[in-house]
């Protein structure tokens, strides 16, 4: 069996999406997600232009070899947009070769250690208010784990909050105010440590001491400011905080961890084991947020999860609209088979985003499933996909009171 047919497909039904379609001699056809939000073309230039050349012809069975291949046969190695390229190639390879041995993708990673994989929900709020009423109606939709955002007093939108929650804007399919330039946000450190914890503190007294409570700090936080965050949130027993700073300086974790018993996830926007060596070494975390999309693929994420496992670091993958159908597919099928697996992000994609690609895994109580059916249990409808077009779209960023620029 030979790779026929390599086409990076891109295509924004609610918002961009970079997906990869390996077709084979046989006419046994594979998918593999490379979104990069906000960076869409990069990658889909880097799968066209030097990717897609040394598949035609391959052996599609040969996933290991490909991926080292693409990691280390390449000069320029690691980096979100060549990992999110391997990531697409690697699980369509997945794909492929879950469909010629009839199973679905997960028995052969080991078949399945659990029943589902529990998902969060992302709950928000302009105020508490708003925030409680989100958080209701995520556990009437079944989920167990919420994630918790609100406003802050005094600042104007803040990132992961809906513009108008509880209005019809459709904050489970982009949180962002996203545009063809990027929407500026104001963003105060002060402000925001001093009201969290008065929020955690009105949703533990609705909801009691039972619901898992999640929350994101975006990296946004000096590692004193997130040790502070950490130690004044003990009290109400959150799952986790997550990405409290800008976490490529590995070390400032070590602080962070010395003050509070708070666990800490971290690395949705990592992409290599080499991101994580300190932070698993030292075990400073307690969950590893990278997706399968943005690690290099199954391949370069069970790498990563397999040192994790080691230390009791468990999976939290990232899973926003932005990872696409394809995406969650196969963080699914990986996180159903690992053993250290902690918990799955779960947004709803839109109506045209389903539309396009069909996804077959289910939710039910409070946990997700994939798809029984040979391969990863999506597909990808071309003629769907045509009536929507790329559109260049940015995050915002923010800027402090004075103006400056603030960290993503
Ligand atoms: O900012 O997916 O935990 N989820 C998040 C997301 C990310 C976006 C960036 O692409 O932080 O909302
Ligand atoms: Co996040």
């Amino acid at each position: 069996m030979r790779i026929r047919e390599v086409e990076v497909l891109v295509a924004s039904p609610g918002r961009n999406f970079v997906t990869l379609r390996i077709t084979t001699d046989d006419g046994v056809v594979g998918l593999g997600d490379g979104t990069l939000n906000g960076r869409e073309l990069a990658v889909a230039a880097y799968l066209s232009e030097h990717v897609a050349p040394l598949l035609e012809g391959r052996d599609p069975h040969a996933i290991e070899d490909t991926w080292q291949l693409l990691y280390r046969g390449a000069y320029w190695r690691r980096g979100p947009v060549t990992m999110s390229a391997i990531a697409a190639v690697d699980v369509a390879l997945w794909d492929i070769k879950a469909q010629v041995a009839g199973l679905p993708l997960y028995q052969l990673l080991g078949g399945a250690s659990r029943e589902r994989c529990l998902a969060y929900g992302h709950a928000s709020g302009v105020d508490v208010a708003e925030l409680i009423e989100s958080v209701h109606a995520h556990r009437e939709q079944g989920f167990r784990a919420i994630r918790v955002q609100t406003g802050v007093p005094g600042l104007g939108p803040v990132y992961g909050v809906a513009s108008s929650a509880g209005g019809g804007e459709r904050y489970d399919f982009e949180p962002a105010r996203r545009g063809a330039l990027p929407a500026e946000e104001r963003w105060d450190s002060r402000a925001y440590l001093r009201h969290v914890p008065s929020v955690m503190e009105s949703v533990r007294q609705e909801f009691g001491p039972e619901l898992m409570l999640l929350h994101d700090a975006h990296h946004r936080l000096t590692p004193i400011e997130a040790a502070r965050l950490g130690k004044s949130l003990e009290a109400y027993d959150l799952f986790w905080l997550e990405d409290v700073t800008p976490a490529e300086n590995q070390e400032a974790l070590r602080l962070v961890r010395h003050h509070t018993t708070t666990p800490l996830a971290i690395g949705e926007v990592f992409n290599t084991v080499w991101d994580y060596r300190t932070l698993l070494a030292e075990q400073l975390i307690d969950y590893v947020r990278s997706p399968v999309t943005h690690a290099g693929g199954i391949t370069g994420l069970r790498r990563i999860l397999d040192l994790a496992g080691q230390y009791q670091v468990r999976s939290g993958m990232h899973g926003p609209t932005d990872v696409s159908p394809v995406g969650m597919a196969a963080s699914l099928h990986l996180g159903l088979a690992l053993h250290n697996f902690g918990i799955q992000e779960y947004m709803l994609h839109s109506a045209e985003t389903n539309a396009v690609f069909s996804p077959r895994f289910t939710f039910d109580d409070g946990g997700l499933r994939p798809s029984e059916e040979p391969g990863l249990g999506v597909s990808y409808d071309d003629e769907v996909a045509a009536r929507f077009p790329y559109e260049r779209a940015y995050l915002p960023i923010a800027r402090r009171p004075d103006g400056t620029v603030h960290d993503w």
